[in-house]
C-alpha cells in the first residue's frame, strides 16, 4: 500500500514538471532560443566544454544557467568570459526542475540564441526531469571508466548527443571504446558520439557543426 502511494506523487511530480518544461520549451522556441540540458557527473567537464563551444559559435548569441548545488564558480567564469550567464543553486536537490529553469528564463530576459542549462552534475536525477530544453547533451569521460552507459542507461537513452570527454588522457587509461560504444548503442541507435577534449580542444568543431545545424534547422 504505502509502496503504491509513493508511485502515484513520483507520477505527479513528474506530470506537473512536465508539463512546466512544455510550456518553457515553447516560449524559448517563440523567443527564437534553442535549449540545450548539458548533463554528466562531477567533473566530466561540463563548464570546460561549454568555454570550448561558446568560443567556436559564430554569429550566435550564447547564454547560460548553471547550476549546482552550492557556490557559483562556473558563472563566475563564464561572466569574466562575456557570457550572459546565472546560477541556480537548488541547496541540495541533485538535479534542476522546469519551476527553476522558468525562474531563471524571466530573469535572464534572452531572445535569439542558444541556451545552455549546464545541469547538477549526477548522472542518474537530471536525466529523468525534462526542463524546457530542446536536446540533451551528455559529457561522459574517459576517465569514469567504459561500462557507464550499462550502468547509468537512462542518461544514455535519452541524450541527443554524447560527448566522450578527456580523450586527451586515453594512453594512460584502459578505455574500451568498442565496449562503451556498444552499451551506448543498444540503447540509442541515432546520437552523435562526438570524442572531445577539454586540453587538447579536439572534437569540437564537430559539436559546434551539430548544435549550429540543429539551429538552422
Ligand atoms: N585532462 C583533461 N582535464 C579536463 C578536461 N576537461 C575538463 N578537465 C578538467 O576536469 C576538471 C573538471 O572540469 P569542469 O569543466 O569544471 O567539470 P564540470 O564539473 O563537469 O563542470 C577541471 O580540473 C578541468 O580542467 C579534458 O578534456 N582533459
Ligand atoms: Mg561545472
Amino acid at each position: 500500500m504505502a509502496e503504491n502511494k509513493e508511485i502515484e506523487i513520483m507520477q505527479s511530480v513528474y506530470d506537473k514538471n512536465d508539463e512546466v518544461a512544455a510550456q518553457i520549451n515553447s516560449e524559448l522556441t517563440q523567443s527564437g532560443i534553442y535549449a540545450i540540458n548539458v548533463m554528466g557527473a562531477p567533473g566530466a567537464g561540463k563548464t570546460t566544454s561549454l568555454i570550448q563551444i561558446i568560443k567556436r559559435l559564430k554569429d550566435v548569441t550564447p547564454y547560460v544557467i548553471e547550476g549546482d548545488i552550492e557556490a557559483d564558480f562556473d558563472t563566475k567564469t563564464l561572466q569574466s568570459l562575456g557570457v550572459k550567464a546565472i546560477q541556480i543553486n537548488t541547496g541540495g536537490a541533485c538535479h534542476l526542475d522546469s519551476p527553476l529553469i522558468g525562474k531563471a528564463v524571466e530573469d535572464l530576459k534572452i531572445n535569439n540564441g542558444v541556451l545552455f542549462i549546464e545541469n547538477i552534475g549526477n548522472l542518474v536525477c537530471p536525466a529523468e526531469f525534462m526542463i524546457g530544453e530542446h536536446a540533451k547533451m551528455l559529457i561522459s569521460t574517459v576517465t569514469e571508466g567504459s561500462d557507464k552507459p550499462y550502468k547509468y542507461p537512462l542518461a544514455f537513452e535519452k541524450a541527443d548527443i554524447i560527448l566522450i570527454n578527456k580523450c586527451d588522457l586515453i594512453p594512460y587509461l584502459d578505455f574500451d571504446e568498442d565496449f562503451f560504444m556498444k552499451g551506448v548503442r543498444a540503447l540509442n541507435k541515432t546520437a552523435p558520439v562526438i570524442k572531445v577534449s577539454g586540453k587538447t580542444e579536439e572534437g569540437f568543431d564537430k559539436v559546434v557543426s551539430w548544435i549550429m545545424d540543429k539551429l538552422n534547422a
